[in-house]
């Protein structure tokens, strides 16, 4: 029994419940867990709407309309066999076969995560995918796939938006049980920033595709192929697609570029073929990949392997439609998308603008339009919940070309700058990731080992220190923890391998290995893991919280933490998740289906003199009170 109970129990109704009513109809008051739940709700509602969100700049919350839904899409004639059918039904070699056979140009929709990781620090809620999902599979059928998980939205669900990254797999999975799910798989790194042991790999890709994954995109951050092989045999072990992704840098067709060039993609992409991926990804994670060099690039993969292409690009530069074209063009299989309002700029190129760019075309993706439109408009509004986040850039910015920083680092990076008071240098700090790439003997620079080209840069910029001052004063220098682990083999091996000057400066007579990382841990003892957390979070942990705690051993405690304190807080709505509430307002939070919290806020008090602020509530007619620390 729900307390909306009492409300309208006639009794109650009509004004003449006395106390005998309680007496009467002792159920209607037996809701422990639901007021237990509701004042947790609100506990978390006072902390944002005092205190703020952590991150972001307080502000008085903006009035926001509900965000538009599709209303009238147009379901296709005939029943459409999807990639996903195809995969359940016939296995990994028929997606395979299907994806060959097609003419049209395939499309993966990233708006469930690249997108938002790229233009707003991967901030969106499950909440709002939730919205959004059935529909988006009704509306466009034809999507080769959805790209909904892994990468950094695994970690910032429980680091910012408490958050579990499992529930958000479960719940799409049930929304949307045709489509194609796809995550960004960083290889030995999984979806974390260091180096794991087999073991833990090889169970965590057993997990996600239990609970729903279907394709998985593996990459390297040096392109070292050791660190690749595992994560593709587990995925083929577990009947699911491995896409192998070969990480795009530099400039093919730039002569002074050359450990880079066309020759170094066409063995990198022979090696995983031997290795046994079903796809080959060009992940061209920071919008490199100019049009001619799509072009040639795409024309002599598709003459050397025979596996399909899935070419994926940001759009920094403003160029990824022609690349998108030329590479359609030269044969490409499958291209990266995002619906228009969470495209461009550091995020994919927008579906919508492809779509009319190969008007006439006849590998034109068979989408409907119209249908893509009407999500579009869902993304506009929704977008408006998450302005906090927006990384500042809203133009085309070619000089990505030069310090060649991946889509989803720049809002990152520019964030940790302003953290340490570099927010002015920022100009400054972009030059230095382009001359810290070069010192390190030009790598390829993705999660994680983009992050260590951002801590060297940010490092040197800090302690003004020139390439110059690195080689003549380094002993003096204690370097960030990342770059020393990068010198010292932790990462993988980068193409050329080290430089070997640079190298001894930064580890100071530490030990370096060669081999691959991974090959020397040794192997997690899963019960033991199991019985550590339990006896931290106080019950029989799962095997995907098991996972999760071994990746992100504090993020995961801090996030039981604050789910013990505010219980399930995905299920408010983003604006007063991120801003709290307006005095006056009223909002209702469904915490179960069928199960509604009305929470009103009537009065917030004055701070007394230890700064605690007493907030007054209706929750469900009845008055609650919260107390807050204000240390706004
Ligand atoms: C990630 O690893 O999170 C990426 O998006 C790399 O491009
Ligand atoms: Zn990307």
């Amino acid at each position: 029994p729900f307390m909306t109970n009492v409300i309208n129990h006639p009794e109650f109704q009509s004004g003449d419940a006395k106390t005998t009513f309680i007496d009467n109809t002792p159920t209607l008051f037996v809701f422990p867990s639901t007021r237990d739940r509701g004042n947790k709700t609100m506990k978390y509602i006072s902390e944002i709407t005092i205190n703020g969100f952590p991150g972001i700049e307080k502000s008085k919350k903006k009035y926001y309309g509900e965000a538009r839904l599709p209303h009238k899409l147009i379901e296709s004639e005939k029943d459409i066999v999807t990639a996903k059918n195809i995969l359940d039904d016939k296995g990994a070699d028929a997606v395979v076969a299907w994806v060959k056979a097609q003419n049209q140009l395939l499309l993966t929709d990233t708006t469930f995560r690249d997108a938002h990781q790229s233009l707003l620090a991967t901030r969106v809620r499950t909440h709002d995918f939730e919205k959004i999902a059935l529909k988006t599979e009704k509306a466009l059928p034809q999507l080769f796939s959805t790209e909904m998980w892994g990468g950094a939205t695994f970690d910032v669900a429980y680091r910012f938006l408490n958050e579990d990254p499992w529930v958000r797999l479960q719940t799409l999975r049930k929304l949307m049980p045709n489509t194609l799910f796809q995550m960004l798989f960083r290889g030995s790194n999984a979806v974390g920033y260091s180096n794991y042991p087999d073991n833990v790999i090889t169970e965590f890709i057993k997990e996600a595709a239990t609970q729903g994954i279907d394709i998985f995109r593996i990459f390297d951050s040096l392109n070292w192929l050791p660190q690749m092989e595992k994560s593709i045999q587990a995925v083929r072990d577990n009947g699911k697609i491995a896409e192998a992704a070969i990480c795009y840098t530099g400039d093919l067709n730039d002569p002074s570029r050359a450990k880079y060039n066309v020759e170094y993609y066409k063995n990198m992409a022979r090696e995983l073929e031997q290795a046994g991926a079903h796809i080959i990804a060009i992940k061209d994670m920071a919008g490199l990949l100019k049009p001619r060099a799509a072009y040639r690039l795409i024309s002599e993969l598709k003459d050397t392997i025979s596996l399909p292409i899935h070419l994926h690009t940001h759009d920094t530069s403003g160029n990824g439609i022609i690349t998108y074209s030329a590479a359609t063009q030269a044969g490409v299989d499958i291209v990266d998308v995002a619906t228009s309002a969470m495209s461009s700029s550091t995020s994919q190129p927008s579906m919508n603008s492809l779509y009319f760019a190969l008007d006439q075309d006849e590998r034109q993706p068979k989408i409907n339009i119209d249908n893509a439109q009407q999500l579009n408009h869902y993304w506009e509004d929704v977008r408006m919940f998450y302005k906090p986040f927006e990384n500042g850039l809203n133009a085309p910015q070619t000089e990505v070309y030069k310090h060649e920083m991946p889509g989803g680092q720049y809002s990152n990076l520019q964030q940790q700058a302003k953290a340490v008071g570099l927010e002015e240098r920022w100009d400054e700090i972009k030059e230095m990731y382009q001359t810290v790439n070069l010192m390190f003997g030009d790598i390829v620079k993705v999660t994680p080992s983009s992050k260590v080209v951002g801590d060297m840069a940010l490092f040197m910029v800090q302690n003004n220190l020139s390439e110059q001052d690195v080689y003549e004063k380094g002993d003096e220098y204690n370097f960030p923890e990342s770059v020393i682990t990068f010198f010292q083999g932790e990462l993988g091996q980068p193409v050329g391998g080290f430089p070997a000057e640079l190298q001894k400066i930064i580890l100071k007579g530490r030990p370096a290995f060669t081999v691959r990382p991974g090959s020397l841990a040794e192997p997690v003892n899963f019960e033991k893991v199991k019985r550590e957390l339990a006896e931290k979070v106080g019950y029989e942990p799962k095997l995907s919280e098991i996972l999760s705690y071994l990746m992100y051993p504090q993020v995961f405690l801090d996030y039981r933490t604050a789910y013990e304190k505010f219980a399930d807080i995905t299920v408010l709505d983003t604006p007063t998740f991120f801003q709290g509430m307006r005095l006056g307002e009223t909002i209702n939070v469904e915490i179960e289906k069928g199960k509604i919290l009305i929470i009103r806020l009537d009065e917030i008090g004055e701070p007394d003199i230890e700064g605690n602020r007493v907030l007054f509530f209706n929750l469900n007619g009845q008055r609650r009170e919260v107390v807050v620390k204000d240390t706004s």
